[in-house]
């Protein structure tokens, strides 16, 4: 096994990461900017490199610091977590070209998943049901047209370049679609410098259901679960849940056996999500994700599996210890996301954090960075921490969730605890009925 391994990130995730390298009996390099010098993370490393300065492309963003913060270490493999460089290809590739090890996939799969039309062309070939559209890049807006009257109105452009709610525009006619086309191919030249963008049938009510998967460099493939993450606001997510109270099981088996077709197709490597929406029943392919996610841990709390470890494992050339139909996911679990911000305005709030206090209990687990005495510097992401509670039914999940955001105390900071708090209580919540436009809803109208 790895004797050392550097962890290209900061916050909860780079701590969570820690953890099980610690457990595994493996050394930590923690990277860190000038303002992370008393962060969690940085604590809790074996042994700690300044990279840089504050603005990310300084230092969590800055490749060949990171390099060589790993040369001078003498670390072995290298995790990238989530955000900053774990979906960057060259980044993949020159960690491997200079003897490191990458933990994640192969650079062509992040290539392939980062081009979404692509992505969707390779996974329908292997049998995953997509989105009725265009099917690849639109030529020309008269091609837009000609797709939406087949197909049939409201559709959405998107970026090819695109992801995580970028670069889309919705149109209900022919005029809005003229409009949208254009508008939707400068917005991706300019944000991604990559014009095209291709069409699909808009979905109006769906959920957001994503599917697991860990894939082994000896063909391997186990599936994971599903997650339930439709609960968002400005496409960051807030609540993500397992199982998904709208997912059948019959619906559940087809979709699995399926993701698995592709993943083996494609000679996947590591851990991966493929993102659906979910409508009327039917599951719609749009995105997938070749990185180890922020929710991740409501798989962990089902299926008991640690996922990080996992992903070192398979790195390492190791077998998957759970091949598929082997793992039998036991009871519920919810989690919720804990960002510095303003509950109701959602506008960041760093500082210091004067008081610290976590739940604990049966069912309850907590990612965090926080601490008394931390300040929470401005320059990143508002996700400080979260809250993962398991459940042998989602009654009893629920009832838990409730508990533990009672217990959770933040003082010195804003926090999102106090919407949580009145999220968890609503009747929809509590039946599972909401989609991804329900939280929107809900801060608008106060009913989710
Ligand atoms: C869609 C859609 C409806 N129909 N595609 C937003 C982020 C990106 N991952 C894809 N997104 C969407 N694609 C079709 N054909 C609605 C969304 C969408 C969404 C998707 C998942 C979670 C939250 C969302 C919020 C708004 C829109």
């Amino acid at each position: 096994m790895f004797k050392k391994i550097l962890i290209a990130n900061r916050g909860e995730i780079a701590v969570r990461i820690h953890r099980t390298c610690r457990e595994m009996g493996i050394s930590t390099v923690a990277v860190h900017s000038e303002a992370d010098a008393s962060a969690l993370h940085v604590k809790l490393a074996t042994e700690s490199v300044c990279i840089g300065g504050n603005a990310a492309k300084d230092s969590y963003l800055n490749i060949p610091a990171i390099l060589s913060a790993a040369e001078v270490t003498d670390a072995e493999a290298i995790h990238p977590g989530y955000g900053f460089l774990s979906e960057n290809s060259k980044f993949a590739e020159i960690t491997g070209k200079l003897g490191f090890t990458f933990i994640g996939p192969k650079p062509e799969h992040i290539v392939a998943m980062g081009d979404k039309i692509t992505a969707i062309q390779t996974v329908k070939k292997y049998g995953l049901p997509t989105v009725p559209g265009s099917d690849g890049v639109l030529d020309d807006v008269e091609q837009a047209v000609e797709v939406a009257e087949r197909i049939g109105y409201p559709v959405i452009v998107k970026a090819t370049s695109g992801g995580g709610g970028k670069g889309m525009k919705v149109a209900h006619s022919t005029q809005a679609l003229r409009q949208a086309f254009h508008i939707a191919m400068s917005e991706a030249q300019a944000n991604f410098g990559d014009n095209r963008v291709y069409l699909e049938k808009f979905l109006e009510q769906p959920r957001h259901v994503e599917v697991q998967v860990l894939c082994d460099s000896h063909g391997n493939v186990s599936i994971l679960g599903e997650r339930d993450c439709s609960l968002q606001r400005r496409h960051q997510k807030i609540i993500e849940e397992t199982p998904s109270p709208a997912v059948t099981d019959p619906m559940r088996e087809k979709l699995f056996e399926q993701v698995a077709r592709v993943c083996q197709g494609m000679g996947y490597l590591g851990a991966g999500t493929f993102e659906f929406l979910y409508e009327k029943g039917e599951f719609y392919f749009i995105e997938m994700n070749t990185r180890l996610q922020v929710e991740h841990p409501v798989t962990e709390m089902v299926t008991g599996i640690d996922l990080v470890a996992e992903q070192i494992r398979i790195a390492f050339g190791e077998k998957l210890r759970y091949p598929i139909h082997s793992v039998t996911p036991r009871g519920h679990s919810i989690e919720c996301r804990i960002n510095a911000e303003d509950p109701e305005k959602f506008y960041p709030s760093p500082g210091k954090v004067t008081e610290y206090f976590a739940p604990g209990g049966p069912g309850v687990r907590v990612d965090s960075c926080l601490y008394p005495g931390y300040s929470v510097p401005p320059y990143y992401d508002p996700t400080v921490g979260k809250l993962i509670v398991h459940g042998a039914t989602r009654e009893e999940c629920v009832a838990r969730l409730k508990r533990a955001l009672e217990e959770f105390v933040v003082g010195g900071i804003k926090t999102n605890i106090p919407l949580h708090r009145k999220l968890v209580a609503t009747n929809a919540f509590l039946k599972g009925e909401y989609t991804i436009h329900s939280l929107e809803h809900y801060l608008q109208t106060g009913r989710l």
